[in-house]
């Protein structure tokens, strides 16, 4: 491993560890009711602290048909994606009856998107390219609900504000993944394995930490 992807690995566990410490100390002064918005934060940070201390240990990787595939960052993204997104609908609705099946949708084109990327990971060209489309397919289910019911189901809420702010902030941060993961390694590689690994880091701790803090500032302003 380079000493760039190393330098930010070693980043990304120590961000994601203070920003559970950081969202330890907010949940702390939340009201009860708001307290799983903490939970969510928390849980996001601390999942992906493991993944980024495993990978700069040197155990989140293979090496596979010919090149090094970091699967801990998939082993991260399927869990906390779907939190993320769980974070989100719990601004648009909070009784989980009304949104339930949205979420239950939401989550299962989450992982579908995951798990498909991974393989793409996986593979060799061109057919890591067609499970590049498979799984921007997914990802526009998630965009969709997103932008669609879900949000209808916010707009009858009291949190729509937050809601919208929370779901812009998340579709501007995840468009980008498809494109680091066309561009880098796992695609045409046109940029090197140091500059994915630093986009990556960028991109995560914003989607976590960034997204965390706001939705947290959110959930003490909540009624
Ligand atoms: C992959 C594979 C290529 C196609 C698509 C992808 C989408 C990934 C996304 C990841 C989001 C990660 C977050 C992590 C941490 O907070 C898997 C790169 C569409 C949207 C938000």
């Amino acid at each position: 491993m380079s000493s760039g992807v190393q330098l930010s690995f070693t980043i990304g566990w120590i961000a994601m560890l203070l920003g559970g410490v950081m969202f330890w100390v907010i949940s702390r002064g939340l009201p009860e009711a708001q307290k799983r918005h903490g939970v969510a934060a928390m849980t996001i940070v601390f999942v992906a602290f493991a993944n980024y201390f495993a990978m700069s240990l040197g155990q989140g990787d293979l090496f596979f048909n010919g090149r090094t595939v970091y699967f801990a960052r998939y082993t991260d993204w399927v869990i906390t994606t779907p939190i993320l997104l769980i974070s989100l609908a719990l601004f648009a609705g909070t009784t989980l009856n009304r949104i339930a099946t949205l979420l239950a949708a939401l989550v299962a084109a989450d992982i579908y998107m995951i798990v498909t990327g991974l393989v793409g990971n996986l593979s060799t060209a061109p057919y890591n390219y067609y499970w590049w489309l498979i799984s921007m397919a997914a990802f526009l289910v998630v965009l969709g609900i997103v932008w669609g019911p879900l949000r209808r189901c916010a707009e009858q809420g009291t949190e729509m504000s937050a809601y919208s702010k929370l779901a812009g902030m998340l579709t501007a941060l995840w468009v980008c993944y498809p494109v680091v993961w066309l561009v880098g390694s796992s695609g045409i590689s046109v940029i090197s394995v140091t500059v994915e690994s630093w986009l990556y880091l960028v991109l995560d701790v914003t989607a976590k930490v960034g997204f965390g803090a706001v939705a947290l500032g959110a959930a003490r302003r909540a009624r």
